[in-house]
């Protein structure tokens, strides 16, 4: 039987042969999955001797910045440049990228995430993948590039971090065959692992404190309500990049199998992100405000006090608790 994707995986390597100008671009505030997805996509179509240009709408993150080529990539709000096709990773929508300017190229759109509108010329979206870096080294094997160091750690950064260093849902054996590949090409995983993980500053060890001690928990501790507002980063002098990662903090608890992080970004609106274990479906709970996700990670932003909107949380997360199969429980 063929697998469903092979078609459209074929025409997006017709695409790639038959084009020799191309712009990448991911999601505004980007991930590991992001970032890496996109250099990984880069260092091949150099391979194939394209050009390459990589536009975000915001900075690489800091724990990011010392892997191969990331002072490759721009920062722009607006892509007025040249280029015939565009490949756009990650992103439910086009919006999302928060670059203008793209839907004057041929659009290839590679994602995993549930919901995706199919606004390319070309969609590839793949839910069961752990990370769209999976999407990625299948496009770049069926494209018949060496998996070159540089693309084998952006590939192997992609699974790490959207993994949670594989603490989520979605890795499959095929994860590991790639990991596995990625290290025979000379990724090393402990290297990879401090300078994804051992970049605190001493602002986000501050604000971790902080954070972590004004922690609200619910429903007999399973569900964990984090805040923070401006007067907090102020305080312990963190930057936004300094929360990255913080709402994974209380999952490390064995009873905890459900955060919400709430974020005063501007008086009377706040950016709600999720985590959950197992079969807790945060995913439908952000969609319900207009955000987007996965099963165990997500996000929304609502136009609420957070002393409105704590209650309303607390009650749809201790009903996706009840919905789900109890096997976050045993984690
Ligand atoms: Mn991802």
């Amino acid at each position: 039987m063929t697998n469903p994707h092979d078609a459209v995986l074929a025409r997006i390597c017709d695409a790639i042969h038959q084009h020799q100008r191309f712009v990448i671009t991911s999601h505004a505030r980007p991930d590991g999955d992001a970032i890496g997805s996109e250099l990984a996509m880069a260092y091949a179509l150099r391979a194939l001797g394209k050009t390459v240009r990589l536009v975000n709408a915001d900075p690489v993150p800091a724990m990011l910045r010392e892997f191969p080529g990331i002072h490759d990539v721009e920062v722009a709000t607006t892509f007025d440049g040249d280029a015939e096709v565009a490949i756009v990773m990650e992103c439910g929508s086009l919006a999302r990228t928060g670059v203008s300017g793209l839907e004057r190229f041929f659009v290839i759109n590679i994602d995993h995430h549930p919901g995706n509108t199919g606004y390319g010329d070309l969609n590839w979206f793949d839910e069961s993948a752990a990370a769209c870096g999976e999407l990625v080294f299948t496009l770049i094997e069926a494209l018949g590039v060496p998996f070159s160091p540089e693309i084998a750690t952006h590939i192997y950064v992609t699974i790490l971090t959207d993994t949670g260093a594989f603490h989520f849902s979605h890795i499959t054996p095929r994860t590991f065959d790639i990991c596995r590949r990625a290290l025979d090409a000379g990724v090393d995983p402990v290297l990879v692992a401090q300078r994804v993980y051992d970049s605190n500053t001493m602002g986000r060890l501050r604000l971790l404190g902080t954070v972590l001690n004004d922690m609200e928990t619910a429903v007999d501790g399973r569900i964990a309500i984090l805040s923070l507002d401006p007067e907090i980063s102020r305080r312990t002098g963190a930057t936004a990049e300094d929360t990255e990662g913080l709402i994974n903090v209380p999952l490390t608890v064995h009873g905890i199998v459900a955060v919400a992080f709430l974020k005063l970004v501007k008086p009377g609106e706040l950016r709600v992100s999720f985590r959950s274990k197992g079969t807790v479906d945060v995913g439908t709970i952000a969609r319900g405000f207009g955000g987007g996700g996965h099963l165990n990670a997500s996000g929304c932003t609502v136009a609420m006090a957070a002393d409105e909107l704590k209650p309303i949380i607390i009650e749809q997360l201790a009903q996706a608790i009840a919905d789900s199969d109890g096997t976050a429980r045993v984690h």
